[in-house]
């Protein structure tokens, strides 16, 4: 008998199992999303917006942060766009009478698929929590209560201005969020004294952004679209674009058809890295072309220790290594050279699980190769070593001159859709001092130089009653954080939440004593101020700057907009002594532009270079100019001591990924298509051979529980084992269902990242059998 899991949605209790596939996107692709948007927001907005992605009038795609390329197709096609879409358009309404219906309490012990389903949110709402001993103010504190804006602003004014240091207040942002409304955040922290800006990217490309900046000065990719379209190799690590970035799958089909070679390296085996069936053309529907050429099926963790033999192995390779670009670019190669001259192939071979002849495959491919490009995601940025793994590969792209020439690069590969654009405007907590001089300067204002928390930091200071006012532009904080039940009962401390949301999550119900809703405009919705039609600017992941422009009615008359919520906020909380016009920013998003203009780097005449069609490029210094603005000036190789995880006995290691219906914390469907899942999100992926030795035949449920040296237990209940080609030593299960066994203190090393995917779990069989 299985153990039933928490409460949730009945089907999660049920997953069932086929075979996996090999190929993605195709027509399944095309029907899918039609059936979800068509369920959500009927034929004709359906066909308003599908039309609209990504178009060159129309709006940024909510789905990711790859870029769009040139030559668009009337309906640029993915499946994740998709989704996205109909998630956000959808004609579903949370209103007050759905608050008055439902209590918090009984909205808590709901699954966030049911809570994102009940539709746009269409008032701003106040939960007064009280303090629960009363049996009247229990009653009224359980349940949202709709709230004016003025009445709204000047409550959060209130407990901001009431807070004893400034840095008692939290400002996150999820990296959906504007340009505009980014800037406008991080100048209002600033000018009100905090930066405590954390953000998602704290959980998700930080290891990047740190490993880069030291070794090549910018923490930004090296390569544009075009870049990819000319490699002669490609290596994709720790991604899984078939899901994630469908649209990358266009970009390494037609580099596979000029002859580009791809090695993934992956703990499994991903659909969409195998074959790719182009729903854009007639012949890529039916056959689909091969992507992978190479699949290295590495153990989790064990990507530094692989980038460090290869290293090894092009310095023994006579004429290998580009001599010239090493000595006229690159600091720090001796020492370099020294340790990876130490690399062992015993070591190696135990780190990574793989066959000699499989890594002296890839290095045939790796020096028949004259331009290489290497593309990363959350596999690699989510381990301890995480930051050393980056730089081992900046080391790797390094020695052969594969940065700052066509075709070649560095390319991680972001999430959220202006993830890296929030970063540009300066949501940081660890800002460059530049920056803020330029701030300062522009707005005559004194930002505080002390850094601020990052996530991590942040949940801490709430656990320690050090911070007391959290303010979210977007995102679900509570359900994307590590170690769930810390975060919430953190969150639960804290004299006021607040989010700027779209739709309805879990950190709504997990709330401080007071918490206020702030519905706001999706990127579908029109935008008007003072009666002229808005737009927003978002950055890709190749640092392409455009415009965004919503074609929707509003999902309620009520809405703000991201940046009128932030100028509100401010004049509501500086007063009349902020010198900032924050009215003309509400009025005229240009007006912001043109401050984003005199601050920032690269964005000289930012109005006019973004009206024009497909916006622009920022400058990119070791792209561009082969020039690297580093400490040494410049780009430096790194000698970090090789890592990998270390398992006991009977434990696997774990990693908490996505599936193919979901976003992050919204969760669109409970099928993982590409993975043979179905209706069911509390599966575990384990290797048969290792199942058979930890007794967990398939089909058979399992308890995970997360080991860590603090010796607290952390539990995920009631999952069904699922036997699934992955590395040996390793498994895998969704985010967020399995937060709750991310401790808080595991992070990599320099970027705080939380080691989302090296979690040691030992299973607990809950089926009557021991494990
Ligand atoms: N549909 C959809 N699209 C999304 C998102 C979504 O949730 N849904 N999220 C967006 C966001 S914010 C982000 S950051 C990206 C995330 O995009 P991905 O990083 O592709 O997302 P994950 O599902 O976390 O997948 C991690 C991949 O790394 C592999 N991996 C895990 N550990 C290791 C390791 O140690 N070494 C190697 N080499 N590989 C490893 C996993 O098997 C998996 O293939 O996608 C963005 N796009
Ligand atoms: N265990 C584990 N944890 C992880 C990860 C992992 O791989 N494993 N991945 C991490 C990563 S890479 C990331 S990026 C984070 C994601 O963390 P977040 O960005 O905080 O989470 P999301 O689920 O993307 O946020 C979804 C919510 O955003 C709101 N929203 C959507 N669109 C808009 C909009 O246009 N405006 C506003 N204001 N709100 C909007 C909706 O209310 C929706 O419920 O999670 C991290 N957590
Ligand atoms: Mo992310």
């Amino acid at each position: 008998m299985a153990s039933k899991p928490p409460a949730g949605d009945p089907a999660q209790d049920s997953p069932r199992v086929t075979a996996p596939k090999h190929a993605a996107a195709g027509i399944p692709a095309v029907v899918h999303s039609l059936l979800i948007s068509h369920q959500q927001m009927g034929a004709r907005r359906t066909a308003q917006t599908l039309l609209k992605v990504n178009q060159k009038n129309g709006f940024d795609c909510p789905g990711c942060a790859w870029p769009e390329g040139d030559h668009r197709h009337t309906a640029e096609f993915c499946e994740n766009g998709a989704k996205a879409v109909a998630e956000e358009a959808t004609l579903r309404r949370v209103t007050p009478e759905f608050f008055a219906a439902h209590s918090v309490s009984s909205l808590a012990g709901r699954s966030g698929y049911w809570l994102g389903q009940q539709g746009r949110l269409t008032h701003p709402m106040l939960l007064e929590r009280g303090t629960g001993e009363d049996g009247e103010d229990g009653e009224d504190g359980d349940h949202y209560r709709p709230v004016s804006w003025e009445q709204a602003f000047a409550l959060i004014a209130e407990e901001l201005t009431a807070l004893d240091s400034p840095d008692e207040a939290l400002f996150y942002t999820s990296g959906r969020t504007s340009n505009e409304a980014a800037f406008l955040l991080q100048l209002l922290a600033r000018e009100y004294g905090t930066n405590n800006l954390p953000d998602c990217s704290n959980m998700c490309h930080e290891s990047s952004g740190s490993a880069l900046v030291e070794t090549i000065g910018i923490g930004k990719g090296s390569v544009s679209l075009e870049d990819l379209h000319q490699a002669d190799l490609i290596i994709v690590a720790g991604q899984n674009p078939g899901t994630n970035h469908p649209r990358m799958l266009s970009a390494l089909e037609k580099a596979k058809a000029a002859g580009a070679k791809i090695i993934s390296v992956n703990p499994l085996p991903e659909a969409g890295l195998e074959r790719f069936k182009n729903p854009q053309t007639p012949q890529g529907m039916v056959k689909g072309a091969a992507l992978t050429d190479l699949f290295l099926r590495i153990r989790i963790g064990g990507d530094q220790a692989l980038f460090r033999l290869l290293n090894k192995l092009i310095l023994g390779t006579p004429g290998a290594v580009d001599a010239e670009f090493v000595a006229e670019h690159t600091h720090g190669y001796e020492e370099f050279a020294a340790a990876a001259e130490a690399a062992d192939w015993d070591e190696t071979l135990t780190a990574t699980g793989l066959e000699r002849s499989e890594i002296e495959e890839a290095l045939a491919l790796v020096l028949a190769s004259r331009r290489t490009i290497v593309c990363w995601a959350m596999g690699l940025t989510q381990h301890k070593h995480s930051v050393p793994t980056i730089r081992e590969v900046v080391n790797f792209l390094l020695l052969r001159g594969n940065i700052g020439r066509p075709g070649a690069g560095v390319c991680p590969v972001r999430g959220h859709s202006n993830v890296q654009g929030d970063r540009t405007m300066g949501i940081f907590e660890r800002p460059d001092p530049a920056f803020l001089d330029a701030l300062d300067k522009e707005f005559g204002i004194t930002s505080p130089r002390h850094h601020g928390y990052d996530v991590v930091r942040s949940i801490e200071a709430l656990r320690d009653g050090k911070a007391k006012v959290f303010f979210a532009m977007g995102g679900n904080f509570v359900a994307a954080s590590p170690d769930t039940d810390v975060t919430e009962a953190a969150m639960r401390r804290a004299r006021l939440t607040v989010h700027v949301s779209t739709k309805l999550n879990r950190s709504h119900v997990v709330t401080g004593t007071r918490a206020l809703i702030l519905p706001t405009l999706g990127r579908t919705d029109k935008d008007f101020q003072a009666g002229v039609r808005q737009i927003v600017t978002v950055e890709d992941s190749m640092g392409m700057v455009h415009a965004s422009r919503g074609n929707l009615a509003p999902a309620s008359p009520y809405l703000l907009s991201e940046p009128a919520i932030v100028t509100r906020l401010a004049r509501a909380t500086l007063g009349p002594a902020s010198m900032t016009p924050w009215e003309d920013f509400e009025k005229d998003y240009a007006n912001i532009r043109d401050r984003i203009a005199r601050v920032i780097p690269g964005f000289e005449d930012f109005n006019e270079r973004v009206a024009r069609p497909g916006g622009f490029a920022l400058p990119h210094a070791p792209r561009d100019e082969r020039r690297f603005p580093t400490a040494t000036g410049k780009a430096n190789f790194t000698a970090a001591p090789v890592e990998y995880p270390k398992l006991p006995e009977g434990r696997l290691l774990l990693q908490t990924l996505r599936s193919h219906d979901q976003y992050n914390t919204t969760i669109y469907g409970l099928d993982d298509r590409y993975r043979g899942i179905k209706g069911g999100r509390r599966i575990v992926l384990v290797n048969p051979a290792d199942a058979a030795e930890l007794k967990l035949p398939d089909g058979s449920y399992t308890d995970l529980v997360s080991e860590w040296k603090d010796g607290v237990e952390r539990r995920a209940p009631g999952f069904r084992v699922v036997h699934y080609p992955t590395a040996r030593g390793c498994a895998a299960a969704y985010y967020p269902e399995t937060n709750v066994l991310v401790p808080l203190g595991a992070t990599a090393d320099t970027s705080n990242t939380p080691t989302s995917k090296s979690v040691i779990v030992r299973f607990e069989r809950t089926d009557g059998e021991a494990a």
